[in-house]
């Protein structure tokens, strides 16, 4: 197969460097361009324009830029092509860093802190250690997964909540809808690395906040969602916070993004805000293994880390 040309279809990225590494390599069609292009092969895309890659009759695969491919699909007429996604050790780090980041923050009660620093406070609250805690992950995906042995080394219990059965070892591992309750009701602090599919969307609501467990020294269930923002609703959040059903939370995704400046969720006092920044896609890391990808499926290889379009991801 003849080495094939790639559309950039980007939307709120800098498609600069993006575009610079691809054309290293390979013809490099930059979006508003490309459409209807019967030359192009490849399309590496972040939330394409609707109907765009439909109009490409010789389309053979979609790379997405991210781990996510939510913003693929929807793309109302999206072709019927492989689309792989983004796994990589750079990315993985990134999202294990800010797990962690976030987890000890709160289990070291860094909230109480800066409150008790503003007001010049002299206070030593009672400590518990992580195996205190239980934390529970909900997507055991390559992101799940990492962040649980994060978490594990550093003496944490960790659960786990996956669609199928995923053994992992050290993990208390649940699946499916009958698994979600005992996997809640075990939980202490939920870290949420699910991907949005329509069976996810709005999972974190009020309901499953209410089912976490808040038994011990953390005072309180926490939060930190990192997947994506449409798996919650902000106002059940903002309700579990007010009336104690969650003590904190860490927010790196939001309903509508960026979050909106009405939003109550920038000035809460409980909550920690980041602006989708828990994992950023480096092209630096990222376009190699993409460029390898393309080089090898012209060798007749298989893809690999290919979404299933079924299950949405
Ligand atoms: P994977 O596809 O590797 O894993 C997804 C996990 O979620 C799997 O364990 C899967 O179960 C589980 N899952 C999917 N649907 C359901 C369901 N209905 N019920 C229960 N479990 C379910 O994804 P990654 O780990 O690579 O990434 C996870 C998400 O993180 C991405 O989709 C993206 O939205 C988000 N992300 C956010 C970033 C940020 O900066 N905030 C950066 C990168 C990613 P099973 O194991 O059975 O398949
Ligand atoms: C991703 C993201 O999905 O950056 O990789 O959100």
């Amino acid at each position: 197969m003849e080495k094939g040309k790639i559309l950039l279809a980007l939307t709120g990225i800098h498609p600069q460097r993006w575009h610079e590494l691809l054309s290293a390599e390979r013809e490099v069609v930059l979006e508003p361009n490309g459409a209807n292009d019967p030359s192009i092969t490849y399309a590496v895309v972040w939330k394409q324009k609707p109907n765009l890659l439909k109009s490409l009759p010789n389309l053979r695969v979609i790379f997405s830029i991210g781990a996510g491919v939510d913003h693929i699909f929807a793309d109302p007429g999206l072709p019927d092509v492989p689309i792989v996604k983004i796994v990589a050790d750079n990315l993985t780090q990134h999202m294990v860093e800010y797990v962690v980041w976030r987890v000890l923050d709160h289990h070291r009660q860094a909230m109480l802190y800066r409150g008790q620093q503003q007001k010049k406070i002299w206070h030593e609250p009672p400590q518990r250690v992580a195996g205190d805690i239980s934390v529970g992950i909900m997507g055991l995906g390559s992101l799940g997964r990492a962040a649980a042995s994060a978490l594990k080394s550093l003496g944490f219990a960790v659960n786990g909540w996956s669609r199928s059965e995923r053994p992992t070892k050290g993990v208390s591992t649940y699946s499916g809808e009958a698994g979600l309750i005992p996997f809640l009701n075990a939980t202490d602090i939920l870290v949420v690395l699910l991907p949005l599919t329509p069976q996810t969307q709005g999972i974190v609501n009020y309901g499953l906040l209410k089912e976490l467990r808040r038994r011990n020294g953390l005072g309180g269930a926490v939060l930190i969602n990192a997947g994506r923002g449409r798996l919650q609703k902000d106002a059940d959040i903002v309700r579990a916070l007010e009336d104690g059903t969650l003590k904190e939370a860490s927010l790196d995704v939001f309903e509508v993004e960026p979050l909106p400046k009405t939003s109550p969720l920038w000035s809460h006092p409980k909550v920690f805000v980041t602006p989708h920044a828990a994992a950023t896609s480096d092209p630096a890391h990222l376009v190699p293994p993409m460029l390898r990808q393309m080089a090898a499926f012209e060798r007749g290889e298989k893809l690999e880390n290919l979404v299933d379009r079924t299950a949405g991801y």
